[in-house]
């Protein structure tokens, strides 16, 4: 087998966002786009010669293509050894799992996420470092860098391997190893929650629950777990069939977009416990018995309940969230007297806090949560944390939410997604409120009153680095905060959010409808940001 040299020539639009290059199918097809992005990344590294690469995707349209062509680059690149997931599946936790489990030098992952699939959806990659967590912008940026200068691509002239046989086989010099995509990532699960209690109680006739992997890569992650390690019955399983094109869905756990698993569990004889898990298995949406658990309160909740779990008896280390996630588990840090990090939207801010041993849980408002166990988010994981707790204390969701408020007061929180938005419109829209800070500050708003106006930059705590314009905040005097950002994942014009967030220490005013809570913020957001004239929008598109 003999590296061929390709001359290629650079691409514009190569430059990674909030989780690595994400575009059309149609985009990635272009001759020589992706091998570009690989030779890039592999550029942008040292010292992988003779290593261990890992590589695997949520099984999306694309990723098997993908998947050789990544293969043979590797291998002329000079990577040791490959491990690959059976099919080319592997969820993006089960990759971190695996690049820190067999200490792999990094990993390149497959995933435009909860977008949908198919010939005419969307195709991701992104390359994950040695702790098995997504690049800092220090690579991602190196990355764009390199592309936009690429003049050829190292590739081996081999035929297709078979991915669908475990086992090794050779590339020219370098070992290909098909592995077991779901045998590590359970392993883990089972060392970190107490499976004996979770089988017990759901085992009792009093306990159902329903879990939906929206036709994405989590189905034979939940089949194995769940069923076959938990002894759930097999028809506690719906959509788990991981298909090319998410069966035309919109992998994305939320109310709107997981509605089959939103019927079940509000409708007659719902069950206990609702779950779904988005297309690479990173996110998780928690339902209780017709009850929504919003993804901030969830991770405030498993932070005050981590003690029930086995992995995290000995106490939380800190709890970390992205700027726009709500600041309810930040009550709970307080209470544990531990600390808590607030970082920009993404998971790869997470990564040195996680490493330096700082932070133990980490959450976003994107129905995201993780820990130290590997270093991204994990639907399953946060599936199973749920099942523990609830199995320990015996009690609803419902009821655990409840007296979560009782005890910490109720951070109210929506997030408005304005979609599809022409570009310049929502460029306009986040200058002019870049422009009024000064005037902000100190201005009254009916009851609220600007305490401060600003555009989220953070300073990591480890290495010292800084990321700027992560997002513009309006805080007001009674911890109340409207946050507007810019989508960083979309492949289309651009995504408008707005986060709005208010505190109620009020018990008897716990159980409002959030959306009437936060009226009075919402419309103060429009007011400011002017968000119906600029965008030409009315309403917005998706509200989670
Ligand atoms: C979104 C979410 C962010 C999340 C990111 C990747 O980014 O807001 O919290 O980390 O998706 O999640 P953005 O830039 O579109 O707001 V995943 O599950 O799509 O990998
Ligand atoms: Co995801």
């Amino acid at each position: 087998m003999s590296i061929k040299v390709v001359s290629t020539s650079p691409f514009a639009d190569q430059k990674p966002g909030t989780s690595g290059l994400r575009k059309k199918v149609t985009v990635f097809q272009t001759p020589n786009y992706l091998e570009n992005f690989v030779q890039s990344i592999f550029d942008s590294l040292e010292g992988f010669a003779g290593q261990t690469l890992v590589v695997g995707g949520d099984g999306r349209y694309y990723n098997r293509h993908a998947i050789q062509v990544i293969l043979k680059m590797a291998a002329a690149n000079g990577f040791g050894k490959i491990m690959v997931g059976r099919g080319g599946i592997l969820s993006t936790p089960a990759a971190s799992c695996v690049i820190r489990k067999y200490n792999a030098f990094g990993g390149i992952i497959l995933s435009a996420s909860h977008n949908p699939a198919g010939k005419d959806g969307d195709f991701g990659i992104k390359y994950n470092t040695g702790n098995g967590g997504p690049a800092p912008e220090k690579i991602t940026d190196a990355i764009y860098d390199i592309t936009k200068s690429i003049s050829e691509y190292k590739i081996l002239e081999a035929s297709n391997l078979d991915l669908d046989r475990i086992g090794e086989s050779k590339l020219g010099d370098t070992v290909v190893e098909v592995i077991d995509s779901v045998a590590d990532y359970a392993e883990l699960m089972e060392s970190l929650f107490d499976f004996d209690r979770i089988k017990l109680l759901l085992a009792s006739p009093d306990f159902s629950l329903r879990f939906d992997g929206m036709h994405a890569v989590t189905g034979p992650y939940a089949q194995e777990i769940l069923v076959n390690r938990l002894g759930a019955p097999a028809s506690a399983l719906q959509n788990c069939v991981p298909l090319e094109d998410f069966g035309d869905g919109h992998p994305d756990p939320n109310l709107v977009y997981a509605h089959d698993l939103v019927e079940v569990l509000y409708g007659e004889n719902a069950p206990d416990f609702g779950a779904a898990s988005d297309g690479d298995g990173d996110r998780n949406m928690i339902l209780g018995r017709k009850f929504f658990v919003t993804p901030s309160d969830s991770l405030a909740i498993l932070a005050a309940n981590a003690h029930h779990v086995p992995a995290y008896k000995g106490g939380l280390a800190g709890i970390a969230r992205s700027m726009p996630t709500s600041q309810a588990p930040d009550r709970v840090a307080a209470r544990l007297g531990i600390e808590s990090y607030e970082t920009p939207t993404g998971w790869k801010f997470f990564g040195n806090l996680l490493d330096a041993g700082k932070a133990t849980l980490c959450g976003e408002e994107s129905f995201g949560t993780g820990s130290n166990h590997v270093r991204e988010k994990d639907g399953l994981w946060a599936v199973l944390f749920w099942l523990n707790v609830l199995a320990a204390r015996q009690q609803s969701v419902e009821a655990i939410v409840k007296e979560h408020w009782q005890l910490y007061g109720r951070n109210f929180y929506s997030r408005h997604d304005y979609e599809g938005v022409d570009s310049d419109r929502a460029n306009t829209l986040v200058n002019n409120l870049r422009s009024k800070f000064a005037e902000l500050k100190g201005q009254k708003f009916g009851n609220y009153e600007v305490a401060f106006a600003d555009d989220f930059s953070y300073t990591d705590p480890v290495d010292g680095s800084v990321s700027n314009n992560q997002g513009i905040r309006i805080g007001f005097t009674d911890d109340s905060r409207i946050v507007f950002r810019l989508s960083g994942t979309g492949t289309q014009g651009a995504t408008l959010r707005l986060y709005v967030e208010s505190y109620e220490p009020n018990i008897a005013k716990h159980s409002l409808d959030t959306q009437e809570a936060l009226k009075e913020l919402i419309e103060i957001a429009d007011q400011v940001a002017q968000i119906k004239v600029l965008t030409g929008r009315d309403q917005p598109t998706v509200i989670t």
